[in-house]
């Protein structure tokens, strides 16, 4: 017996999945987007909800650690830049849970996620800002490592997620460049200044290489998720790519990575760089990085400040349903 809707031999449930699971890998293969109403697997569906969600909660705790540096900024041009970018990160977040909603999680549910410690957020996000040259390094490495990690994002097979990191993409390009002219003018300037730029690239350098995740061959999601066209590169093949791009940035402004093992190798094109500290990215990940405790507690003191204009949005909300309610009936 066939239904006649899919077209396919009605042998029982699992059989339908197969043949489901088998139309929606080819859609994938063809590299058409899947539309949040189109049949999907539910691990497909889980696994965007884990990733744009936690993508969303990096940018969005990822506003605190510039977010310390608004008030010090060193000019007006300075802070005006800065307050942008912090903006815009909180932009991103906001982009990045309506697409994690259009897969039928609430927001409210993806925050109590955060704010309880369930979700993960980028490990970089628990590193403190302690001068102004880390601002200099969250813009040229931070949002350099996040842009090679999402400009394949903008291809990626799920419609919203794709389209989200298009606009996503360009703002972290103009984030990337206003740091790296912070690290460039601090370079060019005193011998106190750059001293001050090179003890902060010291300090974000190996953490700046964490965010691609662990290593492929610890990687728990990326096959399937290669497969399902989300990624479309391996965490080791962007976290070279970032390497190679930066590295001759650093050695144009005359810093020093903090890495003796770091060489240009002339057969693969590539640099080869030294061990990294899988323990401490681990660590980060239980909570026992430097600010994992303070991210949290920034975060849950500003969800229950903003409580009041969320009572204030239902409340004008339900005025207004009632107002509508009350012209129909007339
Ligand atoms: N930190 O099997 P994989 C930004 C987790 S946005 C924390 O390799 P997958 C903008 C991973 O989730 C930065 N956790 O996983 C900005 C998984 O955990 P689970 C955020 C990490 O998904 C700039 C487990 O380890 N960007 O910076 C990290 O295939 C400046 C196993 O890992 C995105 O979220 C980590 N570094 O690959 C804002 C991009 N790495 O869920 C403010 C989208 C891995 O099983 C200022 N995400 N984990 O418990 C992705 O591309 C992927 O999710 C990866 C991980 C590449 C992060």
């Amino acid at each position: 017996m066939y239904t006649q809707a899919l077209n396919i031999k009605d042998d029982g449930p699992a059989l339908v999945d197969a043949e489901r699971e088998a139309r929606f890998q080819a859609r994938i293969d063809r590299d058409e987007k899947i539309e949040p109403n189109d049949w999907m697997p539910e691990k497909y569906r889980r696994t965007l909800v884990r990733q744009i969600s936690q993508h969303a909660h990096s940018e969005v705790v990822g506003m605190l650690p510039e977010g310390n540096w608004i008030t010090r900024a060193p000019s007006l041009r300075r802070k005006a830049a800065l307050l942008a970018k912090v903006q815009d990160e909180g932009g991103h977040g906001l982009y990045l849970y309506s697409a994690a909603e259009t897969l039928g999680t609430a927001r409210e549910e993806l925050l109590d996620q955060l704010l309880s410690g369930k979700a993960k957020y980028s490990s970089i996000f628990n590193y403190p800002a302690l001068t102004w040259a880390d601002i200099g390094m969250i813009g040229w490495l931070v949002d350099g490592a996040a842009i090679m990690n999402q400009i394949p994002l903008c291809r990626t097979s799920y419609g919203p997620y794709a389209r989200a990191m298009i606009r996503i993409c360009k703002e972290e390009s103009f984030h990337q460049r206003q740091g790296y002219e912070i690290v460039m003018t601090l370079a060019r300037g005193t011998d106190g200044q750059k001293a001050m730029a090179q003890e902060a690239l010291n300090r974000w350098w190996w953490p700046a290489l964490m965010m691609f995740g662990p290593p492929d061959s610890e990687s728990q999601h990326t096959d399937q998720n290669m497969a399902w066209r989300i990624k479309r590169f391996t965490n080791d093949e962007l976290r070279q790519k970032f390497v190679d791009a930066t590295v001759p940035q650093g050695h144009f402004l005359g810093l020093a990575f903090p890495d003796p093992d770091l060489r240009f190798n002339e057969e693969t094109g590539h640099w080869t760089f030294g061990a990294i500290d899988w323990d401490e990215f681990r660590r980060v990940l239980a909570g026992e990085g430097p600010c994992n405790r303070e991210r949290l507690a920034a975060r849950r003191k500003a969800h229950d400040e903003g409580t009041w204009v969320r009572e204030a949005a239902l409340a004008h909300a339900a005025k207004r349903r009632a107002r509508r309610a009350l012209q129909a009936a007339e």
